[in-house]
C-alpha cells in the first residue's frame, strides 16, 4: 500500500520508502520514511475499505474498519455513487508520513498533540504572522547611530541610551534621557508608526524628531516653561496620552491589575491586529529605586531559536516602558509572550509573569499601565 502510493483528500498523493526500519533488536518496526519516530501506518492512520456491489440483485454498500464489516443503508449514499461499483480505501490521517513536523509549528509529530493542528500562533503588527526567528521588519527601524564609539547598522526602534548626554543647551541640565527617556522613545516610535507605518530612519532625523517628541511631552507637563524639566521621569502615561491628544490621536490608558487577564490579552491582541502598537508602562518606581521588594518582578526575555525557548535578560521591568509589536502563542506548553521594542531591539515579555507582577497593590506605588491607540 505504502509503496503504491496514497491520494489524499488534498489532491496529494503520497508514496513510501520500501525498506522498513529495523529495531536495535532486529525486528521490522515499521516503515518511517520520515524518520520522526512514527511508522507510515501509524501516521496515516486507521484504514477503512469501502465496498458498494451487487448482491443478489441488490447494491449494497460496506465499511471494514480494523476487520469489522459494517453494512451502511442506501438511503445515506449521495445519489451520484449509487448504482455504480466502488472499492476503494480512505485513512482518517493523522500526519504526514513524509514531514517530520507535519503542520510546521516546530513540534515533530510523535511529540504533537495535535499533529495537523499549528499550536503556535503568532499576532504581528496588522495581523498577519511572523517567525520569531526572523527579526521585525514591520515597526521602526533606526540606520546607522553612531553610540559608543561604534555605528549602530540597524536597530529595532530607539534606545534612550543614544540620548544620554543631551542637556538643554542654555542651562547645560543634562535631561536623563538615558536613565528615564524609555517613555520618550515609546510615544515617539508609535507615533511615527502611526503616521508612516513601518519605516527606517537615519540618525540625525531619528534624533531630532525624538528630541521634538520630548519638547511635546514637556510642554505637557510644564507649559508655558519647559526648560524647567531636568528629569523625564515625570512623564507618565496620562502625559503620553494628553500629547497624542493634542496631535490628533485618540489614546486610553487601562491600569493593568484591573483588568481581567484573558480580557487584557483579547485586547492586546486586537489592537496589534488593528495595526496599533501598544504601550506598556511598568510604574514601579519604588522597587526601581530599591525602597521596596517585591517577590515577583520579570524580566525582558530574548528568543533563542536553537532551543525555542524564550530566555531571561538582566533587564528588569520595574520601572520601564516598552512598546508591545507582536504576540506569540503556545498552545502546546498554554504560554503567551508579547514581543516588544525596547533599547533598541527586539524582546519578548512572558505573560503570565507580567499579569502576575501587575497584581500587587499598596498605598504609596501603583501597578502597570497599557496605553492603546483607539
Ligand atoms: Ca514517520
Ligand atoms: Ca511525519
Ligand atoms: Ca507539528
Ligand atoms: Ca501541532
Amino acid at each position: 500500500m505504502e509503496e503504491q502510493g496514497l491520494l489524499l483528500s488534498n489532491g496529494q498523493v503520497i508514496t513510501t520508502q520500501t525498506n522498513p526500519l529495523i529495531g536495535d533488536d532486529g525486528h521490522a518496526i515499521g516503515y518511517d520514511s520520515d524518520g520522526d519516530g512514527l511508522s507510515d501506518g501509524e501516521e496515516l492512520g486507521t484504514m477503512i475499505r469501502i465496498v458498494q456491489r451487487q448482491v443478489n440483485g441488490e447494491w449494497e454498500l460496506t465499511c471494514t474498519i480494523e476487520g469489522t464489516t459494517y453494512t451502511i443503508p442506501n438511503s445515506t449514499i449521495a445519489s451520484y455513487l449509487q448504482n455504480m461499483e466502488l472499492d476503494f480505501y480512505v485513512f482518517n490521517y493523522v500526519s504526514n508520513p513524509n514531514m517530520k513536523d507535519t503542520d510546521g509549528d516546530s513540534y515533530e509529530d510523535p511529540n504533537d498533540p495535535r499533529p495537523r493542528y499549528n499550536d503556535i500562533i503568532t499576532i504581528d503588527l496588522g495581523g498577519g504572522r511572523y517567525d520569531p526567528a526572523v527579526n521585525d521588519e514591520g515597526y521602526i527601524h533606526v540606520k546607522n547611530v553612531p553610540f559608543d564609539g561604534k555605528t549602530i547598522v540597524d536597530a529595532y526602534g530607539g534606545n534612550q541610551s543614544w540620548f544620554g548626554n543631551v542637556s538643554i543647551s542654555l542651562q547645560g541640565i543634562n535631561l536623563l534621557m538615558e536613565d528615564t527617556g524609555c517613555g520618550v522613545i515609546a510615544a515617539n516610535d508609535v507615533e511615527l508608526y502611526l503616521r508612516n507605518g513601518a519605516s527606517s530612519y537615519n540618525w540625525p532625523d531619528y534624533r531630532d524628531s525624538v528630541m521634538n517628541t520630548f519638547s511635546g511631552l514637556s510642554g505637557t507637563i510644564f507649559t508655558p516653561i519647559p526648560v524647567n524639566i531636568v528629569s523625564t521621569s515625570a512623564i507618565s502615561p496620562s502625559y503620553i496620552k494628553n500629547y497624542y491628544l493634542w496631535h490628533g490621536i485618540l489614546a486610553e490608558v487601562y491600569s493593568i491589575s484591573n483588568i481581567n487577564k484573558t480580557r487584557i490579552k483579547n485586547k492586546i491582541s486586537r489592537s496589534l491586529k488593528n495595526n496599533k502598537p501598544v504601550i506598556l508602562m511598568e510604574n514601579d518606581r519604588l522597587a526601581s529605586w530599591g525602597l521596596v521588594n517585591r517577590n515577583n518582578p520579570y524580566k525582558l526575555r530574548t528568543f533563542d531559536s536553537n532551543s525555542g525557548d524564550f530566555l531571561d535578560t538582566d533587564e528588569m521591568m520595574l520601572f520601564h516602558y516598552v512598546t508591545i509589536t507582536g504576540m506569540y502563542q503556545n498552545r502546546i506548553m498554554d504560554k503567551t509572550y508579547l514581543r516588544v521594542q525596547s533599547w533598541g531591539d527586539e524582546y519578548y515579555i512572558d505573560y503570565d509573569e507580567f499579569y502576575d507582577y501587575n497584581q500587587y497593590s499598596d498605598m504609596i506605588t501603583w501597578s502597570g499601565d497599557l496605553l492603546f491607540i483607539e
